[in-house]
């Protein structure tokens, strides 16, 4: 059945996520493609706002009960998701589960706990990692306004997420100029986009 893909970007805090995605919808969409864009955390729903005020130091909770947030800030999209792909948009998300656990299993919780809230979900067609050193992204406008954006920890988080790499996934650096990111974006992702419209790839869920 033809349907859209779901992109997800991954990386550390200020390695360019939200740049790119914007970059390549911008392409993507002057090229005639059906894009749209999400963003984990979503800070607009009620959840979003929660865990937004958290982010910022405003609000104090408990580690697990934020990942639990986290996660269900993802459900919460979860059919509106399901209805864009099957509508024929492709989906481009700024982080996703793999957020998730890469931020809480580097404080220590459990990786089998972690990995539990987010089972079921949709799973991406593609996941593009922007890797970049922690020191370069600490000079990056922005950086260590919010919570988890410190050299010590992005350095943790850095190593889970290599955990979480698989095969399938596209690690492209970000230590380069921005343009040169986004080119090395826009090929796979139309590929991945040609191979859900031609119904090659039917909907996997997580963590299968
Ligand atoms: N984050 C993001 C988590 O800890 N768990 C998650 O599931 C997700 C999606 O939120 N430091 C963290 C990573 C970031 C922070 O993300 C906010 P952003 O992309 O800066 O808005």
């Amino acid at each position: 059945m033809s349907r859209g893909a779901l992109i997800v970007v991954e990386g550390l805090d200020k390695s360019g996520k939200t740049t790119q995605i914007k970059n390549c919808l911008q392409i993507l969409r002057r090229d005639g493609f059906d894009v749209c864009q999400l963003s984990f955390p979503d800070r607009t729903t009620s959840i979003g706002q929660l865990i937004s005020s958290f982010l910022r130091g405003e609000t104090v909770l408990d580690d697990r009960v934020v990942h639990l947030l986290f996660s269900a800030n993802r459900w919460e999209k979860w059919k509106e998701i399901k209805e864009r792909l099957m509508a024929g948009t492709t989906i481009l998300v700024d982080r996703y589960a793999y957020s998730g656990v890469a931020y809480t299993a580097s404080k220590g919780y459990d990786w089998d706990w972690c990995l539990g809230p987010d089972k079921g979900l949709i799973a991406p067609d593609l996941v593009i990692y922007l890797s970049a050193s922690s020191k370069v992204l600490e000079t990056r406008s922005g950086y260590g306004q919010e919570r988890y954006e410190n050299q010590l920890f992005q350095n943790r988080v850095s190593e889970t997420f290599e955990k979480l790499v698989t095969h399938k996934w596209l690690r492209i650096s970000s230590d380069r100029p921005i343009e040169e990111v986004t080119h090395h974006m826009i090929p796979p992702i139309r590929n991945i986009i040609d191979s859900c419209q031609n119904g090659a790839l039917p909907l996997g869920t997580l963590w299968t």
